[in-house]
């Protein structure tokens, strides 16, 4: 099997779920200004140091959230196990920079490991390639923030290598000691950075071999702009599995050149940052992440949503409204996300088709009123049913046949983003 029909096997699982949870959480929590904060506002390493000293989630209940994904109709979770600031979330070997050194005395990890298992999600771990806490990591963004160099690491003589193997240790950790990991996602490659400057090949071939099932995202040579040798037909090793665009819906499903499908999983924030940031409010709504899906479904690909946990282990409130009226719908309409893909028919005007074999979804997505034409379906359906209470939609097509004989119509009456099923047969 090549590399190509090699990630369509293991992707089955992932491409049917289509909805998972991001996770972001570290000790960039405590200032509450983004995950980014300790490189944009250039913080010394000795200032950050005290969010490692004060760093206690209290109200930590993984349950809690694994229960909220559960609800929300997510299937899979993504935890940042170590982002940017280096800071890690399980005990590893290797470093002093974790969770089970600070006042918490947690392995915040395997606990989410165990809460999300148990609630039968499956299992996601992000590890951040770049690491602005270790001593021979260089400077982040030869590209973009050349003044931002690691405070540890000016002025001192530095091994690349050194940092490698760190990583490759804790990736080899993170392989090891937790059980069966379905999903891994690197974050990031830039110019300088990328494949094989990470010992890439070595890298993917000790995760495969101990996690011979698990998927990865293929930004151990891309970024949220480019997705890398996923989108050919000649895919690296550690091209990964899918391609992850970030805070974009790509115009159409993704293929290589000569046409297979390449699976894919756009991430979103609910507000506009990925860690917890209390006074941003720029919140999307529930009706909007929830086409968003749809419109991820529609195209083949899946998305992955993210909530930012406070310094306490808290989610903010209003994610998790926006999260439960999210599950509200999935309650009643899941059926036409799961296991759905891109429809063989042509996108109607009024919103989009996802489809399931023989099952058309069709999710209205605007205020109409009256009666909507379902192109392509002509003389193809044996019913139609709202999913959320299995009324008759009413065809329309006796009355209207004269006027309009192409077309088949349903009449409707709800406005704004609920779905029916269709069923065409050929
Ligand atoms: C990365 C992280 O930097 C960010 O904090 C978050 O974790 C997100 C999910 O992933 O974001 C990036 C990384 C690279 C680019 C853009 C956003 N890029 O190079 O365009």
């Amino acid at each position: 099997m090549g590399l190509i029909e090699e990630r369509e096997e293991r992707t089955k699982w992932f491409m049917q779920d289509r909805f998972g949870m991001f996770i972001h959480w570290g000790l960039y929590a405590i200032p509450g200004r983004g995950e980014w904060v300790h490189s944009d506002e250039q913080i010394t390493q000795n200032v950050y140091q005290k969010y490692f000293d004060e760093w206690n989630p209290k109200r930590y209940d993984p349950v809690k959230w694994a229960k909220l994904a559960k609800a929300a109709g997510m299937k899979y979770a993504v935890l940042t196990t170590k982002h940017h600031e280096g800071f890690c979330l399980f005990d590893s070997a290797y470093t002093e920079y974790k969770s089970t050194n600070t006042k918490c005395g947690r392995d915040l990890v395997r606990e989410f490991v165990d809460a999300f298992r148990a609630e039968g999600l499956k299992i996601g771990f992000y590890y951040s390639l770049l690491d602005w806490h270790h001593p021979d990591y260089p400077a982040y963004g030869d590209m973009y923030h050349p003044d931002r160099a690691n405070e540890s690491y000016k002025g001192k003589e530095h091994h690349f290598d050194n940092y490698l193997t760190y990583m490759h240790n804790q990736v080899r950790e993170l392989m090891t000691n937790y059980g069966k990991i379905d999903l891994l996602w690197f974050d990031f490659s830039y110019e300088g950075h990328m494949g094989e400057e990470w010992k890439g090949t070595k890298l993917v071939q000790m995760v495969r071999q101990l996690q011979p099932e698990i998927i990865m995202n293929g930004r151990l040579e891309a970024n949220g702009e480019s997705y890398g040798s996923v989108m050919t037909d000649e895919p690296n090793i550690f091209s990964g599995d899918f391609a992850c665009p970030e805070m974009i819906i790509p115009p159409y499903g993704l293929r290589t050149p000569s046409g297979r499908e390449i699976p894919w999983e756009a991430c979103f924030t609910l507000n506009n940052n990925w860690g917890y940031t209390p006074n941003d409010k720029h919140y999307k709504n529930s009706a909007q992440i929830i086409k968003k899906l749809v419109e991820c479904t529609s195209k083949n690909g899946n998305m992955i949503v993210n909530i930012s946990p406070d310094a306490m282990g808290e989610i903010p409130k209003k994610q998790v409204e926006i999260l439960e009226e999210v599950g509200e719908w999935m309650k009643d309409n899941s059926e036409s996300i799961y296991g759905c893909r891109m429809s063989e028919f042509e996108k109607p005007e009024w919103g989009r088709y996802t489809q399931n074999g023989n099952k058309l979804y069709a999710h209205i997505m605007e205020e109409s009123i009256g009666a909507i034409c379902l192109p392509g379906v002509k003389g193809k359906i044996k019913k139609a049913r709202r999913l959320s209470d299995g009324y008759e939609m009413l065809l329309l097509t006796p009355w209207v046949a004269k006027e309009f004989p192409d077309c088949e119509f349903v009449n409707y009456g709800t406005p704004d983003c609920f779905s029916f099923t269709v069923d065409p047969t050929p």
